[in-house]
């Protein structure tokens, strides 16, 4: 898609749904001449920065409908061209009028990400800051909102930005000393490029090394088994894992046995999961045992599924009820011990003892971790690290060329291979494809 055209485009830019307030907008040249046929009063024609309080218009609504109109004239707006806001009641039928209006008057429905698209083309924001945009709307928790705030404020981009112009500076040098190979003339010392090209290598590990401490999304997925004490928890900690060694729970008739938290991996055939087994939930007595308590409640937060063990043929509890419906983190109901009594449907069944139903349960693991819901800023991240990856071998077999001596033609090549990387990463070399994927991931009005 990628139009370059300049259209003038609409999209309501809050969310659907009636509410107290809408905002619809509109960017493109002269986007407020959309507006003049429905719009009362006049708007003047070359307004400057403006709020007007007014009506609108619309066909087939007798009354007037109250509206305030910001006039944003180019270039000092998100998209860097004229920008207008209408400013109404979200009243869905409304603005489904209002927006057929707007494009019989010669607008075009904006397509996903495509204000953010026309900033990115207008220079307001390099790419990584404008995949942050996307971010930060989409964020699910502080921790998403966080990165997604750091990259959309250049945390991405900016420190790589230094060593763009460094190895522009030295591509110059080394063209330059190819132009006049037979003058004598030098340009740039050997030792010289060699701490430049140090350095850049420096610079990028430092960058991949932040990139993964953000990537969130390479932290094993954690379920945490949790339930009352004696609802066969370790037993089922050690079917699943399989563990007999010395890395296996303890088990015993005795409720209260487990104490500290015990973690081991568990390889589903594609995923893995870390699987944590955790105190029974109970009233803490004494002092071991409410540290007991308070590490299984901490591991039970930290965990992406819960599986909250019920023990076959034994009453349950409200407060159990009131956990399955918990949406952060989400928890599962387990029967265990199904060897020894009917158990209610609609969970999954499983005894520690048989093995029955442990095959089932690895599936419906296995399937958790594959929906589990990527952050929106992972695409970007994985994006950028691809990116930095193939810099830093740029930049390696730069340095490589000049310690053997290679020709300068070879260090030119590997220059300006790094440096395509580094512009496709902040977006100074794209193609429409690349855009394409990044703003659909939008949504329309962003
Ligand atoms: N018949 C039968 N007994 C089981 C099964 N799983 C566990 N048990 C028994 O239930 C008792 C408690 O098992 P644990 O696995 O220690 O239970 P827990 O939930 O870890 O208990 P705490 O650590 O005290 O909270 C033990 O006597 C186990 O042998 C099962 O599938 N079938
Ligand atoms: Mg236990």
């Amino acid at each position: 898609m990628t139009p370059r055209n300049q259209d003038v485009i609409v999209a309501l830019s809050t969310a659907a749904g009636p509410g107290g307030r809408a905002v619809v907008r509109l960017s493109g040249p002269g986007a407020a001449k959309v507006v003049v046929p429905m719009f009362q009063p006049e708007i003047p024609s070359s307004p400057g920065r403006l709020l007007l309080e007014g009506y609108l218009q619309l066909p087939g609504v007798a009354s007037p409908l109250a509206a305030d109109l910001y006039l944003f004239p180019a270039p000092h707006t998100y998209t860097g061209e004229d920008v207008v806001e209408i400013h109404t009641l979200s009243c869905p039928p409304l603005l489904e009028l209002l927006t057929a209006r707007l494009l019989q008057s010669g607008a075009r429905a904006a397509r996903p990400g495509e204000f953010t698209m026309r900033a990115f083309l207008a220079g307001k924001l390099d790419l990584t800051r404008a995949e942050a945009v996307n971010a930060v709307i989409e964020a699910g928790d502080e921790g998403e909102l966080k990165q997604a705030l750091t990259q959309l404020a250049g945390g991405l981009a900016r420190p790589l930005e230094g060593l763009r112009e460094d190895l522009f500076n030295l591509l110059a040098d080394v063209e330059a000393a190819l132009d006049f190979a037979d003058e004598d003339i030098q340009f740039v010392g050997r030792e010289d490029i060699l701490h430049h090209l140090t350095h850049g290598m420096a610079q990028l590990t430092t960058a991949r090394r932040q990139l993964k401490q953000r990537a969130v999304t390479e932290r094993p997925f954690r379920v945490v088994l949790a339930g009352r004490p004696n609802a066969g928890k370790s037993s089922l900690f050690n079917a699943l894992t399989g563990t007999s060694d010395g890395a296996s729970a303890l088990v015993s008739a005795e409720p209260g046995t487990t104490r500290d938290y015990l973690i081991h991996k568990l390889d589903l055939g594609g995923a893995t999961v870390e699987l944590v087994d955790t105190a029974g939930w109970q009233a803490g007595q004494d002092t071991i045992e409410a540290q007991a308590q308070a590490l299984g409640r901490e591991q039970a937060g930290q965990a992406d599924l819960v599986l909250l063990c019920f023990p076959a043929g034994e009453p349950t509890i409200p407060e159990e009820w009131d956990l399955l419906r918990q949406e952060r983190p989400p928890v599962l109901g387990v029967t265990t011990k199904c060897d020894l009594a009917a158990a209610p449907s609609g969970m999954p069944q499983v005894s520690a003892l048989t093995g029955e139903g442990l095959d089932a349960l690895r599936e419906v693991l296995d399937e958790s971790v594959r929906s589990r819901r990527q952050p929106a800023l992972a695409p970007s991240l994985s994006r950028c690290r691809g990116h930095i990856d193939l810099c830093l071998a740029c930049l390696r077999r730069a340095h490589a060329v000049v310690l053997f001596e290679e020709p300068a033609e070879l260090l030119a090549l590997e220059l300006r291979g790094a440096l395509e990387q580094l512009g496709e990463m902040v977006g100074a070399v794209y193609t429409d494809d690349l855009l394409d994927r990044i703003f659909s991931r939008f949504c329309v009005g962003k």
